[in-house]
């Protein structure tokens, strides 16, 4: 007998049904016969919204209420996906919706497909923001999610004739969305620029302008814990409706320029993942959030409180800093309780120090904001002050410490010229995590050592991890049907180191079939969805073998195109019989910043290796390469469940976690992977013979920069000594993937052969090698389905409720509602 334990509505279709119709009716104005699927899918999510309001709203009472500390996880980043489908899930309505719609005459997948995607976050760091709020309110901890509504998400990404990277914008609330519930009645003033005079003895900032921070919230359902917490999204708004001045002059396009600037604070995500740019618009969008957000928090747990006692603030609500994105929060607090709330210094320190802590996402150090004292003194006077006080207590602290003058220099948050947000960060809360365990002893042995050698106690370790719920039940329903067979329940959905429980059945000749036939299928319909979306022609037959992620330089895409590119040209030399080679589907997915030009010459690359080989009949159907564009939520739950072989092949020590990662061990993919970010625990836990490792490790890498391997050029050693290397970068050299034109890649060329920073070119060896012994194993189905299995059973410590039970013991010192 199989436990089923997974939520269910007493609600029936017929009911659901009605309620739909309802809605069709007496909000939008539509009978059901004239309605489309985009009207279905309005309907039905504010029906499904409906069933989840009192448990909202008790939610939100019981954490005002109760003694559990709630959690703020404030980010610049939520890539929540689609709404519906996990709404659905979660509220225990997903049976009765299949069965009303198609009773109104639709199919569930039609309704499910007319969303639109919102794509608030450039990829792994607002992702993860939206599994840990799907965490947090799954096991029942009290939180808001705090972030920015923007009105453009991530840019829409399209490829042009000659595969260029092209960015259109994606204004994804040209229609309906039905979601996000704009609360006119809460919004909080956000202040900016002006002067801090004195008066009376007392600093008090006089700004030039403000905006309104208007609140839209979305409902976050647990699953299976009766809870639904709020992810709250700021939207800014004008308080100058117009100039009434200028207008009376008639000069009526005028008049509407300060509210347009004003809204302009939320109008776009910036594009650049991993590497900001020190835009004042940036600052202004990450003040603005953290701002409302604080003030929103007193508001909350202070109702209708003029003189709060707010040393208890802390008690109340802890705020986590994804990333140096929000870490302007900390002298922003510093300045709420000083200069609103009175509070002297040292007590506002101490509240403040209390309340926040910090996560940081990167060993690179240009990911690590630092601002310009001059863009926070204009636009912030207040803040710089503050921070430069911050810093002078800070000094005088380490120097009490006995630490020396350099290292202190070394240590500055403030330095004059600039301020180093996650040294601001580092001091200024209780905690600092990283993601992984590698990346956080890289954090405390380099990024971040002499914090860390000064406070070692605030330092500690977070690996990430995903949501079971979406990255598992919906993105692959036919797994989790063999899951929950073979374990007998479907608990391991809120509890997923149940997965454990499948290990004995890789011995099991029956069960690995099954499991066998899950993957097939999947592919299967993976090569329908990209025969539909994008007009690809993929054999489900071949080893489905994916890349997807950021495009950056140290993630190695070029690693990936450079051995695709080395097998064709083993089989245009005749070294190889196409008859021989495997056959095998590369799919890649991946946006690259706009600015960021490298990175983009490496899509133009991707795409025309792709052209070439695709059509070449010397291939003979054997090799193929397809990239589809626009790389998101939905496109990552129809890949990853069809996935045979996952690539991680970042340079060992840059990776902070990835989380990709996790997505396709638990999907029954096998890895193809260095030593780096979470890889290293993954394969723990599935073992070494279940991992296909390569590489350098990252001693090795810090050794290679010690010899000098990207100030002396070493690289074109690597490729003197390897043909197989040397005959791939000359292909990409001579015009091949280009119609004969020998510039077009040059500058990447050149790169390998004379910098080649992420040591491409001195792991090109050892890839080419474990890809030998991957294609090997593949050729033995029934070994390599073992293998995966082994996968899915071990890696369920990757959930992100772990994450959260990590961060809740660790870090936040709170727990769920009682
Ligand atoms: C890290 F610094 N990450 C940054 C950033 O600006 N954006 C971003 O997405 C990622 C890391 O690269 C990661 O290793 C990690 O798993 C993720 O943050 C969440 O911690 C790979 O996606």
């Amino acid at each position: 007998m199989t436990e089923i334990t997974a939520p269910k509505s007493a609600v029936t279709a017929e009911q659901f049904a009605d309620e739909i119709r309802e809605q069709l009716k007496y909000t939008q104005g539509v009978t059901v016969e004239q309605a489309k699927p985009a009207d279905v899918y309005v309907a039905a999510s504010a029906a499904v919204r409906r069933h989840l309001v009192d448990s909202w709203m008790k939610t939100q009472a019981d954490m005002v209420n109760g003694n559990t500390k709630a959690v703020g996880y404030l980010s610049a980043e939520f890539l929540m996906g689609k709404q519906l489908e996990n709404a659905l899930l979660n509220a225990g309505l997903t049976d009765q919706f299949n069965k009303a719609v198609k009773d109104l005459g639709f199919s569930a997948q039609e309704i499910i497909d007319a969303e639109y995607e919102p794509g608030l976050g450039n990829g792994g760091l607002g992702r993860l923001a939206a599994c840990f709020i799907d965490s947090l309110a799954s096991l029942g901890v009290p939180a808001f999610g705090y972030g920015i509504q923007y009105k453009y998400g991530i840019f829409k990404q399209e490829f042009d004739e000659n595969g260029k990277q092209i960015e259109t914008p994606d204004y994804w609330l040209a229609n309906e969305e039905p979601w996000g519930h704009i609360d006119y009645n809460r919004d909080q003033k956000v202040s900016f620029g002006g002067e801090v005079v004195e008066e009376n003895g007392k600093k008090v900032w006089k700004p030039a302008w403000s905006v309104r921070a208007v609140p839209v919230d979305y409902m976050v359902p647990g699953y299976a814990s009766g809870r639904v917490n709020t992810l709250r999204l700021w939207t800014a708004k004008s308080y100058d409706e117009f100039d009434l001045l200028t207008f009376n002059k008639s000069e009526y396009l005028d008049a509407v320029k300060p509210q347009v600037e004003a809204e302009n604070i939320s109008k776009i995500l910036y594009p650049e993942d991993s590497t900001p740019q020190g835009k004042a618009l940036r600052l202004e969008q990450q003040y603005f959030f953290v701002s409302a957000s604080i003030h929103d928090a007193i508001r909350v747990f202070y109702p209708g409180q003029d003189k709060p006692d707010l040393t208890t603030f802390a008690d109340k609500i802890t705020f986590q800093l994804n990333d140096t994105h929000p870490v302007i929060g900390i002298p922003e607090l510093m300045r709420v309780l000083m200069d609103e709330y009175g509070y002297d210094w040292d007590t506002a320190w101490k509240i403040t120090n209390k309340t926040f802590n910090y996560t940081c996402h990167t060993l690179l150090p240009e990911a690590l904001e630092v601002w310009p004292s001059k863009l926070i003194g204009e636009l912030l006077p207040r803040h710089l002050e503050i921070i430069e006080k911050i810093n002078d207590q800070f000094e005088a602290e380490l120097k009490a410490k006995g630490v020396d003058d350099a290292t202190i220099k070394d240590m500055a948050i403030y330095t004059g010229d600039s301020v180093r947000m996650a040294f601001l960060a580092s001091y200024g809360g209780s905690h600092v995590n990283g993601v992984a365990e590698l990346h956080s002893e890289l954090l405390k042995d380099v990024t971040l050592k002499n914090f860390s050698d000064v406070y070692p106690d605030k330092f500690t370790n977070v690996t990430n991890g995903v949501t079971p719920r979406r990255f598992i039940k919906l993105a692959n329903p036919r797994l989790s049907d063999v899951i929950t067979e073979g374990l007998g329940t479907d608990k391991w959905l809120s509890d997923l180191e149940l997965l454990q429980g499948l290990v004995p059945l890789a011995e099991d000749a029956e069960f690995v079939k099954k499991f066998a036939a899950v993957k097939q299928a999947n592919k299967v319909d993976f090569s329908n969805f990209a025969k539909r979306k994008y007009g690809f022609d993929i054999d489900p037959n071949t080893m489905i073998n994916t890349m997807v992620k950021r495009l950056h330089e140290y993630k190695r895409q070029a690693l990936k195109i450079l051995s695709v590119i080395a097998d064709y040209a083993d089989i245009k030399s005749g070294k190889v019989s196409a008859d021989d080679v495997m056959p095998r589907t590369i799919v890649f997915g991946a946006k690259a910043a706009p600015g960021y030009y490298l990175a983009k010459q490496t899509i133009q690359l991707i795409n025309n290796v792709a052209r070439v080989i695709n059509n070449d009949p010397d291939v003979k159907g054997k090799l193929n390469v397809y990239f589809p564009w626009n790389y998101n939520i939905e496109l990552a739950m129809n890949l990853i469940p069809a996935t045979d072989l996952d690539e991680q092949i970042s340079q060992a020590g840059k990776e902070a976690s990835g989380t990709g990662n996790m997505k396709f061990a638990l999907n029954g993919a096998l890895t193809v992977g260095t030593l780096d970010g979470a890889n290293v625990e993954i394969r723990e836990r599935v073992g070494a013979e279940n991992f296909f490792l390569f590489g350098m490790t990252e001693p090795e890498v810090s050794a290679l920069y010690a010899k000098g391997y990207d100030t002396k050029g070493l690289s074109r050693e690597y490729y003197e000594k390897d043909p197989q290397l040397k005959a791939a970068i000359d292909m990409v050299a001579d015009g091949t993937f280009s119609d004969g034109d020998k510039d077009t890649y040059k500058d990447l060329v050149n790169d390998w052969l004379t910098k080649d920073y992420f040591m491409t070119l001195a792991d090109f060896r050892a890839y080419m090698d474990i890809q030998a012994q991957i294609e090997e194993t593949y050729r033995d189905p029934m070994k390599w389905s073992r293998m995966a299995v082994l996968n899915v059973a071990n890696s369920g410590y990757f959930s992100s409720d772990r994450s959260i039970e990590d961060y809740l013991e660790r870090i936040w010192h709170t727990g769920p509602l009682a």
